[in-house]
C-alpha cells in the first residue's frame, strides 16, 4: 500500500544499516511487530494507526517495567525516607512522546516506525488525554511526578483510577455541553493492574469498644481497592518511579447468589454497583446529597488505600529484626497532602496505628503529625472544604471521633498557654458547631495537624500568613512555608516546541537547560542579536502556523498566522475574569468598525483565543462560554473588520490541546482579580515559550514580572491589597466607571451578538441588581487600566524587534519556574529526602 507495507499491513522485511542507532530501531520495530501480532487487543491482521500507537506504547511499557522494577528494588534495598505524594487529581495528558523524550529514544523511534510506514508524531496524535483532573492543581501534580523522577527521589504518588476523567466539552448553538471522557474505552497500554496489591477500605458502620478500652471500626460495607501503577520516567535517568491510581472493585462473596438466581439481578449486585460507583467519574457534582457522600467516599477511599499500603511497604523494608519502631515511621515516610481533599489522611493514619497497631494516642499523634504536611491551594471561601458532622458520623464514625478528640486537645492547649486566643476559637477549632449546620473544617485540621503548610506562590504564601491562617501563624510560627509551582520543562518546551527548544540548544552550546533551567539565563546577552532574532521568529512561525492549521480543523474559522496571538486559557471562572478579556474584544470590536478603512490599516491585527471548561453546573461561567462564541460568529464573519480581527473559543481545552497552543502564542491573558489565583501555572508555560503576559499582580504572575522584567510584562490593575476598599467603594456606589467599560456593556446588551439573554452575565458586573454580585471582581474598576495595557500591546507589537527582545526575554527569565526547583525545595525543607539514583 501507499505506506510501503504488505496486504497484511506488515512490512515484509526491515532492512538494517550499520550504525548502531539503526540497529536500535530495527529492534524496537522488531517489538513494536511483536506487540501488534501478539497482544491479544486487536486482530493480527491490520496494522493501522490505532494498532500501531498500542503496540508502540506496548514497546515502551517493557522497557518502563524493567526500570520501574529496578527502582523499586533499589528504594528496598537504601530504604531511604520516600515521599507518598496524595492528590485527588492527576492531569497526565498524553503519555508517548513523553516517554520517548524522557528515555531519550526520540531518534529511534521514529526511525522504526518509518520502516513500519508511519511517522512517530502521526502515532502520537492517535492517544487520548488522561485527564483525571480538573485544572492546575491536578496538572502540578502530574508536573511534580515529571521532576520527582527526574531528580532521582524516593517519591510516589498516589491517585483515583477513575473510569471517566474530566468531562469533554462541545460547544453548540446551546454553548458548553459536557459529554462524559473515556480515556480507558479500549484500554491504557501505560497502567499495570497489580493483583497482588489490594487493601480493603471500610465505610459506614459503627465504633465496638473492647474490653481493654481500645475501639474498632466494624460493620459497614467494605469494599476492594485495587492498586494499577503507572509508572514515570525520570528525563535522561533511570529512575522511573510510580503513580498509584486506586480501583474500587467488590469481592467475588459479595454478590448474593441467592438474589440472583431469584432473578433479583440488581439487588443481587448491591456491594459490586456501590464499589463500582466510587472510580466510576471524577469529582462527581456535589449539590445532592448523594453527591456528596460520593465525593467524601473517593477521598476517604484514596487515603485509606493509600496509608495501608505506606504502612505495610514501613514494614516490609525493616532490615530483619521484626516489626521497627513505629517512632522511625516519620524519618521514612512523608506524606503530602495535595490540598485538604485528602484531608482524611490524618484521622486515617491516627486510626491504623492505634486501632490496628496498638500505639497509644501521644504516640500515634507524634507519629502523625511529623508525616504529613498540607498544601494550600486557594483562599476562596467557596473551595475551603467543610464537610457536615452528620455525614461524618455516618460515613466515618471512627474518623470523627478521632477528630473530636484531636480539636478537643487542640483547643485545650490554647486555653491554657495562649488566652488571648480565647475569642479567636469558634474560627480556630476543628469542628464548627454552628447549630444550624455544624461542620468540620478540613483546612485547620491540615493546619493543626501538619508539620509544614505552604502556599503555592509568595502572594499567595503571605497571604495565608497575614490573613486565612494568620492566628495559627502565631502559635507556630515555623509551620508556615512558600513554595512556588513549576512546570516541567520537558512536556511545557523540550516536547511540545522542539524548534525553540533546538534553537536554545544551539544559542547556549548544551542542552542541559533542560535539567537545569537557570542556564536559560545565557539567552539574555544575545536577545539583541538579529540572528537569534530571526531563528527566533521562524521557530515562533512555524508554530503559529501550526495553531493555525489545528484552530481551523477544530473550529472551521481561517486565521491568519501573521496576526498577533491573544490567548487565554485555563478553567472558566468569574475571578479569572474572561468576561473582562472578552469585553474588551466587544469594545476592539465596537471601534474597529466606527473607524473609516484606512484607519482600521493602521491597526494590529489580532486573533484572540479563548479555552477553557465551565463547571457544569456553574451558570454564569457557561454564560461566559456563550458569549465568547457568540461573539466570535459576529466577528469572524464580520467582512469589514474580519481581517483585523478574530475571535475564536477554543474548544474541549486540556493538556493536549495546551501543547499545541502555548508553543503558538505571543501574548497570553492572566487578569484575575489580585489576589484570588492562587498562582497559574500556565502563565509559567506561557512566559517560558517566549509568549508576552498581560496580567495583574496576582499569584506566580508577580514573580514572572520579577524574573523577565518589568519592562516585559504589561502589567495593570489593583493590587491585592487595594481590594478590599475598592469593594467597599463599590458597594457605597462610589465607583466612577471608565466610558469604555460603559460603551462594551451596552454593546453587548444592544443584541448584536443574537438573542441569547446576557442580562444576568453582565448585571452582575453591576453594583446592586437582582443578579448583581456588586462587581465583586472588579471588572469595571480594572477596565480602564486593561483597556490601556492591550493600547501598549498593540504598539508595542508594531515594533518587531523590540516584540522579539521581549520574547526572548521571557524564556531568559523563566528559569525559577522549572518544577524541577520546586520539587528540590520540598525535598529539602518539608519531607527531607535525598536523591536516591538508580546506578
Ligand atoms: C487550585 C483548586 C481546586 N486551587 C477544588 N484550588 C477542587 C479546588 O474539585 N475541587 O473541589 C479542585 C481544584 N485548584 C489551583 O491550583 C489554583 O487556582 C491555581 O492558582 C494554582 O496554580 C493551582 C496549582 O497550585
Amino acid at each position: 500500500n501507499a505506506n510501503g507495507k504488505a496486504a497484511t499491513g506488515f512490512p515484509e522485511k526491515i532492512s538494517e544499516k550499520a550504525n548502531p542507532e539503526a540497529n536500535e530501531a530495527t529492534e524496537i520495530a522488531g517489538n513494536i511487530i511483536y506487540h501488534a501480532k501478539y497482544s491479544p487487543h486487536f486482530s493480527p491482521l491490520k496494522f493501522g494507526p490505532e494498532q500501531a500507537l498500542y503496540a508502540t506504547a506496548e514497546s515502551l511499557r517493557d522497557r518502563l517495567i524493567q526500570l520501574w522494577n529496578e527502582t523499586y528494588l533499589h528504594f528496598h534495598k537504601v530504604d531511604p525516607k520516600q515521599t507518598y505524594y496524595l492528590s485527588m487529581e492527576y492531569l497526565q495528558g498524553r503519555a508517548l512522546t513523553n516517554a520517548i523524550g524522557n528515555l531519550d529514544l526520540q531518534g529511534p523511534y521514529a526511525d522504526a516506525l518509518r520502516k513500519l510506514g508511519y511517522e512517530l508524531e502521526e502515532i502520537a496524535e492517535q492517544e487520548k488525554d488522561a485527564a483525571l483532573g480538573n485544572g492546575g492543581l491536578g496538572r502540578l501534580a502530574s508536573c511534580f511526578l515529571d521532576s520527582m523522577a527526574t531528580l532521582n527521589l524516593p517519591a510516589w504518588g498516589y491517585g483515583l483510577r477513575y473510569r471517566h476523567g474530566l468531562f469533554k466539552q462541545l460547544i453548540t448553538k446551546k454553548g458548553q455541553e459536557e459529554v462524559a471522557e473515556d480515556w480507558l474505552e479500549k484500554f491504557s497500554p501505560w497502567e499495570i493492574v497489580r493483583h497482588d496489591v489490594v487493601f480493603p477500605v471500610r465505610f459506614f458502620g459503627s465504633v465496638q469498644i473492647n474490653p481493654d478500652g481500645s475501639r474498632k471500626w466494624v460493620g459497614g460495607d467494605v469494599v476492594q481497592a485495587l492498586a494499577y501503577d503507572v509508572p514515570i520516567p525520570g528525563f535522561k535517568t533511570k529512575n522511573t518511579i510510580s503513580l498509584r491510581l486506586w480501583e474500587a472493585k467488590a469481592r467475588a462473596d459479595d454478590l448474593d447468589l441467592f438474589q440472583f438466581n431469584e432473578g433479583e439481578y440488581e439487588l443481587a449486585a448491591q456491594l459490586h454497583s456501590r464499589a463500582q460507583q466510587i472510580c466510576t467519574v471524577l469529582y462527581p457534582g456535589d449539590a445532592t446529597e448523594n453527591g456528596k457522600l460520593l465525593r467524601l467516599k473517593q477521598q476517604f477511599f484514596l487515603c485509606s488505600a493509600s496509608l495501608q499500603d505506606i504502612i505495610s511497604r514501613f514494614n516490609e523494608r525493616s532490615t530483619g529484626e521484626g516489626t521497627r519502631k513505629w517512632s522511625e515511621f516519620p524519618s521514612k515516610v512523608a506524606v503530602q497532602m495535595n490540598d485538604t481533599h485528602p484531608t482524611l489522611a490524618i484521622p486515617e493514619l491516627m486510626r491504623l496505628l492505634m486501632d490496628d497497631n496498638g500505639l497509644g494516642w501521644d504516640e500515634a499523634w507524634d507519629v502523625t503529625s511529623k508525616t504529613v504536611a498540607y498544601t494550600n491551594h486557594t483562599v476562596l471561601p467557596e473551595a475551603l472544604e467543610k464537610w457536615s458532622q452528620s455525614l461524618m458520623w455516618k460515613l466515618l464514625p471512627r474518623h470523627m471521633e478521632i477528630i473530636e478528640e484531636i480539636d478537643k486537645r487542640f483547643v485545650q492547649t490554647i486555653r491554657s498557654t495562649r488566652v488571648d486566643l480565647e475569642d479567636k476559637l469558634s474560627s480556630l477549632s476543628i469542628l464548627d458547631h454552628n447549630p444550624q449546620k455544624p461542620v468540620v473544617r478540613m483546612a485547620n485540621l491540615c493546619v493543626v495537624s501538619s508539620h509544614t503548610v505552604n502556599g503555592v506562590a509568595q502572594l499567595h504564601s503571605d497571604i495565608l500568613k497575614d490573613e486565612l491562617f494568620a492566628d495559627y501563624v502565631s502559635i507556630w510560627p515555623n509551620k508556615f512555608q512558600n513554595k512556588t509551582n513549576g512546570i516541567t520543562p520537558r512536556r511545557w518546551l523540550r516536547f511540545c516546541s522542539p524548534e525553540l527548544s533546538d534553537i536554545i540548544t544551539k544559542w547556549l552550546k548544551t542542552d542541559k537547560w533542560i535539567t537545569d533551567l537557570d542556564l536559560l539565563t545565557g539567552l539574555r546577552q544575545f536577545a539583541d542579536n538579529e540572528e537569534l532574532q530571526s531563528e527566533w521568529a521562524s521557530a515562533k512561525a512555524a508554530n503559529k502556523q501550526r495553531l493555525a492549521q489545528y484552530i481551523e480543523r477544530v473550529t472551521g474559522v481561517s486565521i491568519d498566522p501573521n496576526s498577533l496571538f491573544d490567548i487565554q486559557v485555563k478553567r472558566i471562572h468569574e475571578y479569572k475574569r474572561q468576561l473582562m478579556n472578552i469585553l474588551g474584544v466587544i469594545y476592539r470590536f465596537k471601534k474597529l468598525k466606527e473607524m473609516k478603512p484606512e484607519e482600521r490599516k493602521k491597526t494590529t491585527p489580532r486573533t484572540i483565543m479563548i479555552g477553557g471548561k465551565a463547571f457544569a453546573t456553574y451558570t454564569n461561567a457557561k454564560r461566559i462560554v456563550k458569549l465568547v462564541n457568540d461573539v466570535g460568529d459576529v466577528v469572524n464573519s464580520d467582512p469589514e473588520v474580519n481581517e483585523y480581527l478574530k475571535v475564536v473559543f477554543v474548544p474541549n481545552y486540556n493538556v493536549t490541546v495546551a501543547e499545541m497552543l502555548i508553543p503558538g502564542s505571543e501574548l497570553s491573558q492572566h487578569i484575575s482579580t489580585a489576589g484570588m489565583e492562587a498562582s497559574g501555572t500556565s502563565n509559567m508555560k506561557f512566559a517560558l515559550n517566549g509568549c508576552l503576559i498581560i496580567g495583574t499582580l496576582d499569584g506566580a504572575n508577580v514573580e514572572i514580572r520579577e524574573e523577565i522584567g518589568e519592562e516585559n510584562f504589561f502589567l495593570f490593575g489593583a493590587t491585592a491589597d487595594q481590594v478590599p476598599r475598592l469593594r467597599k467603594e463599590r458597594e457605597d456606589g462610589l465607583f466612577k466607571p471608565d466610558p469604555r467599560f460603559e460603551e462594551a456593556k451596552q454593546f453587548a446588551k444592544s443584541g448584536v451578538f443574537g438573542t441569547y439573554d446576557y442580562g444576568p452575565l453582565l448585571d452582575s458586573l453591576e453594583g446592586n441588581t437582582g443578579y448583581g454580585r456588586g462587581d465583586y471582581f472588579l471588572v469595571g474598576y480594572d477596565f480602564a487600566s486593561y483597556m490601556d495595557a492591550q493600547a501598549k500591546v498593540d504598539e508595542a507589537y508594531k515594533d518587531r524587534k523590540r516584540w522579539l527582545k521581549m520574547s526572548i526575554m521571557s524564556t531568559a527569565g523563566s528559569g525559577k519556574f522549572s518544577s524541577d526547583r520546586t520539587i528540590a525545595q520540598y525535598a529539602k525543607e518539608i519531607w527531607n529526602i535525598e536523591a536516591c539514583p538508580v546506578p
